[in-house]
């Protein structure tokens, strides 16, 4: 036991100390592109998935896109066979593996196999604020403008709420977009196709006036007119949206402060 402990200990010690190029061996590993597995988009029109089917056209990368055209429940039921546990688009087949979460999917893509491509440089000051937006389009954008809107459907307020809402959730995206011409910053990045999903449905389910947002509205005319969104449409929601959710009437919404 004792010989054990003095042969293990000293390797044990080793193994915690930091090796001289840790940093430089991180930063390579993360630059080097792997070769992209087969990949099959589970998809529903004109929803969350047409963010992968948009990154893999910027990317001019080969996918799959799988759905039943105008069929949502269709598409579906081909989501659930695959993924019966949480039948969400997107569902994405990466080699045998699933993925779901569209800004997972987004990174694992991105950092595995386009390691220069659509995100900042991780030491650029726009870095930071690329990651804010990657997260707030889900965590907070999402999920504040889909509890306001089925709140409001129920009881439309009688004045601003002085926590946080859509209305100021949105503003702050806005204030963002009057100074950076991209939510990654100076350049288009994948946050841009992060963000453009739920604020064209909170523009959508009125529950917001879209009128009140001029830079918002001028970046999404000009991130729609690229290629890839283009191509992105072409594909993927040819119809456009089918079962758009309905609108709140403006009289739902709270009055201004
Ligand atoms: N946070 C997830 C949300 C996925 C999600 O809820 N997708 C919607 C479509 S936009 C869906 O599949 N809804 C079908 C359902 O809830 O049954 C993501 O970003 O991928």
């Amino acid at each position: 036991m004792r010989v054990c402990a003095i042969f293990v200990l000293p390797l044990f010690f080793l193994a915690c100390q930091p090796s001289g190029n840790s940093d430089a061996d991180a930063v390579s590993v993360n630059r080097v592109a792997t070769p992209l597995p087969p990949i099959t988009i589970y998809h529903l029109e004109a929803r969350r998935s047409e963010r992968i089917v948009w990154l893999m056209e910027e990317l001019g990368f080969p996918y799959e896109l799988k759905f039943v055209r105008g069929n949502l429940g269709a598409s579906l039921m081909q989501i659930r066979e695959v993924n019966p546990g949480n039948p969400v688009a997107p569902t994405v087949m990466y080699g045998d593996e699933i993925l779901v979460e569209s800004g997972a999917i987004i990174d694992v893509i991105l950092n595995r196999h386009a390691p220069d491509r659509l995100q900042p440089e991780i030491n650029s000051p726009d870095y930071p604020w690329h990651q804010i937006w990657m997260h707030y389009a889900e965590g907070s954008l999402a999920s504040r403008m889909g509890t306001d809107y089925r709140v409001w459907q129920l009881q439309p307020p009688e004045q601003r709420s002085p926590l946080r809402d859509i209305q100021g959730t949105v503003q702050y995206a806005e204030d963002f977009l009057g100074k950076h011409p991209y939510f990654g910053g100076t350049e288009f990045s994948a946050a841009d196709i992060m963000m453009h999903f739920p604020m064209g449905y909170t523009f959508l389910i009125n529950v917001v006036d879209r009128n009140q947002f001029p830079n918002i509205n001028e970046w999404m005319a000009r991130v729609e007119a690229r290629p890839a969104y283009q191509r992105m449409a072409a594909v993927s929601k040819p119809d456009g949206m089918p079962s758009p959710p309905v609108p709140l009437p403006d009289s739902a919404r709270p009055p201004a402060r």
